[in-house]
């Protein structure tokens, strides 16, 4: 996926700021942050939305989860409480066509989003 911005970040071609890694996912900071603590976990794997999600990457899916619960617990805000959100294609407000899970925190989030 050579035009892939997020796939670059993975290919370590574009700096970002790296929170977490290991062999199926990276957490890294977003470069316009909507809330105190605002990461993007991404599969390394380049799925582009949610609706191309496979079977075969349900542990895949699970695992973004699992590092979204223990980013949110090294991080100090699991207790008070965070957000993990994935946009949808254009209407949903994707960007960037690489799955992503944003994990947002250290402030009250409004509902519902605009
Ligand atoms: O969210 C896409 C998100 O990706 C948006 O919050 C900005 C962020 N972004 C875009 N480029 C970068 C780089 N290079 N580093 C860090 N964060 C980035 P969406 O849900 O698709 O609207």
């Amino acid at each position: 996926m050579e035009e892939c911005i997020f796939c670059k970040i993975v290919a370590g071609e574009i700096n970002s700021d790296i929170i977490y890694e290991d062999d199926k996912v990276i957490a890294f900071k977003d470069i316009n942050p909507e809330a105190p603590l605002h990461n993007l976990i991404i599969p390394k794997k380049h799925i582009p939305t949610l609706v191309d999600i496979k079977e075969d990457d349900k542990e895949l899916i699970g695992h973004i989860y699992w590092v979204a619960s223990k980013i949110a617990k090294d991080e100090g805000i699991a207790e008070d409480g965070f957000r993990v959100v994935t946009n949808c294609n254009k209407a949903g407000g994707q960007t960037v066509y690489h799955i992503h899970y944003h994990l947002l925190g250290g402030r009250n989030l409004q509902w519902p989003p605009g």
